[in-house]
């Protein structure tokens, strides 16, 4: 698992290369990015129960199907299920905030879940649709955390959807 600044000394090391200009002007980029990033993990770290709860709500307002019979999250377990990889992917989504790269999701969250969303029906677009959402809540409160520019907490999400959008829809 990797972070901005390791990702790029194993880059620059493979080459046997100091940093140059671009090197340079990414690690600025990550350090001066820095405390927004932190004060962006905090403000979900204190809210993460209500997020996940407020999008589920809203995914399932949206789309009532899926929680009535034959919807892949009807059952109590299967509702639970779903909150539950929700609550996974805004934890990892904070992580990877953190570390100022995406490399932690696809290490610890995404590899082979396509397989087994599509193994046991869990539908994918309705998921990006909940992530979606999970996005927008967080930048609020990130917003209301008092980070001016939360243009940088759409990248987690988006990952995560790019790589779930990229063979099955
Ligand atoms: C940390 C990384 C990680 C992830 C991401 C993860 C996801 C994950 N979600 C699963 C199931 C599931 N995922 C969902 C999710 C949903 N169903 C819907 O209709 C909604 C669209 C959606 C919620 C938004 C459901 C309902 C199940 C249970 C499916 C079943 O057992 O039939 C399963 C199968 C095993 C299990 O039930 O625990 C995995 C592995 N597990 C992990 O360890």
């Amino acid at each position: 698992m990797r972070d901005a600044v390791t990702s790029l000394i194993k880059n620059y090391d493979v080459a046997g290369r100091y940093f140059d200009r671009n090197a340079i002007d990414s690690l600025k980029s990550y350090f001066e990015s820095g405390t927004a990033r932190v004060q962006a993990a905090v403000a979900v770290n204190a809210n993460a129960a209500s997020i996940v709860k407020q999008a589920g709500s809203q995914l399932f307002d949206e789309l009532p199907e899926l929680i009535r019979p034959g919807g892949n999250a009807y059952t109590t377990r299967r509702y639970a299920a779903c909150l539950r990889d929700m609550d996974y992917y805004l934890r990892y989504a904070t992580y990877a905030l953190v570390a100022g790269s995406m490399d932690v999701l696809d290490e610890r969250v995404l590899q082979g879940l396509r397989e087994t969303y599509n193994s046991l029906g869990v539908p994918i677009g309705p998921t990006v649709r909940g992530i979606q959402i999970m996005k927008d809540i967080v930048k609020e409160q990130v917003a209301t955390a008092g980070v001016t520019d939360t243009s940088f907490v759409d990248e987690p999400f988006d990952h995560i959807t790019r790589e779930f959008s990229e063979i099955d829809i």
